[in-house]
């Protein structure tokens, strides 16, 4: 099911209240001294194509952007652990200014779930007198918030933004007695319902052991406006703790001169929000159908300090469709190509990508010499089915040749991201529909990276529960169970059709013909115009890459061929009662 979106004139903040939140904040912070760690969870299995580079050498936006908002608002004792960096990290050994936190903040995605139970159990050991208040957040609990209340539970799942914690915190700093520990200042607000008014929080009724009885929904959150109002990303960045095998943590977070070094590719939020509605997809809903921006001047601003405080020079917009506002999105292209930072043009020194669609990008077609000056260098476009067979957002055969055609002759990368659906053969004779017939002619279009997912249900979209109340969604395969972690669209996991290990076979046949060492002599030899070397450097990672999903994904296809399929018949729910708070 979609989220459901607050009353039209209550979905956005009032203009200015997060930056007056953020002011209140620090002279609270500065009385309570707390220490908070944040950490990303993430599951090292799911490492294969096409994510394999993105995934390590790019620190998450999402913990990024909440160490930010502490470390803004006066909470400058925190850190940030990835644990893509850091996979032996164990939350009950870690120690900040030489105590255990007040506070410990997971992040996850869906996919990561294994990976952020297994640290909210592990923080479960600490003996609950001296235990952080556990706080989980980021779009598993956007989603499916209850899933952080077993077996071990979060004290509250919060399914919004930034803000939502900052409220949080005013509140309980507010009512916070001398230096109790901050877990006994939130049971205390939970219990007298001073938590209820915070929109975007999910917290756990529970017995006097503990026990998870039932939940509390307060709502759906307000969103940020204008996003010029966050604060900025740099401060994110001077708190991420430095890689390593340790369980613990180091005494000082990573240098600012290795943050390039380990982080290559800096994610930056630019817009928020689609104006399309795909029905397999969660992202407008969440937005609550809104389109959210940051100004030119304020993306110049955070990319010229993320150069000269860090040398970070290559940047991935988080933009969900950066094109799906043009006049935004020229103000921000235009803003960028006349930027300089001390005296150099940024636009000679920084490069960046981000996703757009097809329809969109044909629109802005006289703008595309625009977005090369202002660095652009690569676009990851939903394509999809090219045919529209799946979806219809304005994409055809025809237009998406043109857009890949026009991208290269401006020196920007088309990067497709197709999906793979059951009524989608692998060739097909005399029509694009084929996977493969698509493939080869994106490819013969210029197509420079290739990502080929299944159509897989993705929790908050429209067609969730349909996909599982129809049988299509399987639990088992071959009797392995199908885990959060294989809901990433490389493991065919939802699927009518009698025999679906052709769909998992057809997904790596698709890769291998577009990643293999045939090409990558084409791309050296000929065709490279003003994209240069990149197709060529994206064909080694592309075939590494493709021996991680072929090793990872080969055992499943086995299954699913072998072994007996058991699906489900309704989708996951709470197995709590869930309710609003007590009006
Ligand atoms: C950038 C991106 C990626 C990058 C991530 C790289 C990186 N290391 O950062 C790449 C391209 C690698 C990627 C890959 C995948 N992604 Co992705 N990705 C995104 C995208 C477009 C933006 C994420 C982002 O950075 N946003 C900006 C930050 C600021 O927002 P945020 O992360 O939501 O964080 C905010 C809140 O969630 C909250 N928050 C976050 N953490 C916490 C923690 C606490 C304690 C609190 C209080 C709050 C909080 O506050 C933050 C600030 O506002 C989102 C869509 C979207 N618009 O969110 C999808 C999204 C996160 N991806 C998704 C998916 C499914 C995937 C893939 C599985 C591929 C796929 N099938 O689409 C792979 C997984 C790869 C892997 N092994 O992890 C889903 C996740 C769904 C879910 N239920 O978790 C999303 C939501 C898109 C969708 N389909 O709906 N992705
Ligand atoms: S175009 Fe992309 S972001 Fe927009 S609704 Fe469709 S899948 Fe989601």
């Amino acid at each position: 099911m979609e989220l459901p979106s607050r009353p039209l004139d209550d979905q956005l903040l009032p203009n200015g209240e997060l930056e007056s939140i953020r002011k209140r904040l620090r002279p609270l912070a500065a009385k309570h001294d707390l220490t908070t760690v944040i950490a990303c969870a993430f599951d090292h299995r799911t490492r294969m194509l096409p994510f394999i580079h993105a995934d390590l050498r790019m620190a998450p936006a999402g913990a990024r952007a909440i160490g930010s908002a502490l470390v803004d608002s006066g909470f400058s004792k925190t850190r940030i652990v990835l644990q893509q960096w850091n996979r032996n990290f164990r939350p009950s050994q870690m120690r900040l200014d030489g105590r255990l936190p007040d506070l410990f903040l997971v992040s996850s995605m869906g996919l990561h779930t294994a990976a952020c139970k297994e640290m909210i159990r592990d923080i479960g050991l600490v003996e609950p007198s001296r235990r952080p208040l556990v706080i989980a957040g980021g779009s598993l609990c956007i989603f499916e918030p209850w899933v952080v209340f077993y077996p071990t539970a979060a004290d509250l799942a919060v399914t919004g933004e930034e803000y939502v914690l900052l409220n949080l915190l005013e509140t309980l700093l507010s009512g916070r007695a001398g230096g109790e520990p901050l877990r006994q200042t939130f049971l205390r607000a939970r219990d007298s319902g001073a938590l209820d008014s915070i929109p975007g929080l999910v917290y756990g009724r529970t017995d006097p052991a503990g026990n998870v009885l039932g939940l509390v929904n307060t709502g759906v959150q307000r969103l940020v406006g204008n996003l010029d109002e966050l604060p900025m990303p740099t401060a994110g960045y001077g708190i991420l703790e430095p890689p390593s095998r340790r369980a613990t943590l180091a005494s000082r977070p990573l240098e600012a001169g290795l943050v390039r070094k380990q982080s290559q590719i800096g994610s930056l939020a630019i817009t928020f929000g689609c104006k399309f509605s795909c029905e397999y997809c969660p992202i407008p809903a969440y937005n609550q159908r809104r389109l959210r921006g940051k100004s030119g001047a304020r993306v110049r601003e955070e990319i010229s300090l993320l150069y000269s405080q860090y040398g970070l020079r290559y940047f991935f917009g988080t933009d969900d469709n950066f094109f799906a506002n043009p006049d935004r999105s020229l103000e921000i292209l235009e803003s960028l190509a006349g930027a300089q930072s001390n005296g150099v043009a940024l636009r000679k020194v920084i490069r960046w990508g981000t996703e757009v669609t097809v329809h969109d990008t044909l629109g802005m077609r006289e703008h595309l010499p625009l977005a090369h000056r202002a660095g652009v260098r690569a676009f990851w476009l939903g394509v999809e089915d090219m045919t529209g067979a799946l979806v219809r957002k304005g994409q055809t055969t025809d237009k998406t040749l043109e857009v890949f055609r026009l991208l290269r002759q401006q020196g920007i990368c088309p990067m497709p991201m197709m999906m793979h659906h059951e009524s989608q053969p692998l060739v097909s004779r005399g029509s694009a529909r084929g996977l493969l017939n698509q493939v080869s002619r994106l490819r013969r279009a210029g197509a420079v990276s290739l990502q080929v997912l299944m159509l897989t249900p993705s929790a908050g979209s429209r067609s969730y529960d349909r996909m599982f109340e129809s049988g299509l969604v399987y639990r088992s395969a071959g009797g392995r169970p199908v885990l959060p972690r294989m809901y990433d669209g490389n493991y065919v996991i939802a699927c009518g059709q009698g025999r679906p290990w052709r769909k998992q076979f057809n997904i790596m046949a698709a890769y291998m013909f577009f990643y293999n060492p045939l090409r990558l002599i084409a791309d050296l030899a000929w065709r490279r115009g003003r994209v240069g070397f990149k197709p060529a450097g994206m064909q080694i990672i592309g075939m590494w890459a493709l021996t991680h999903t072929i090793r990872r994904t080969l055992g499943w296809a086995m299954r699913l061929m072998l072994g007996k399929i058991e699906r489900y018949s309704a989708a996951p729910a709470s197995p709590f009662p869930m309710r609003p708070p007590k009006q």
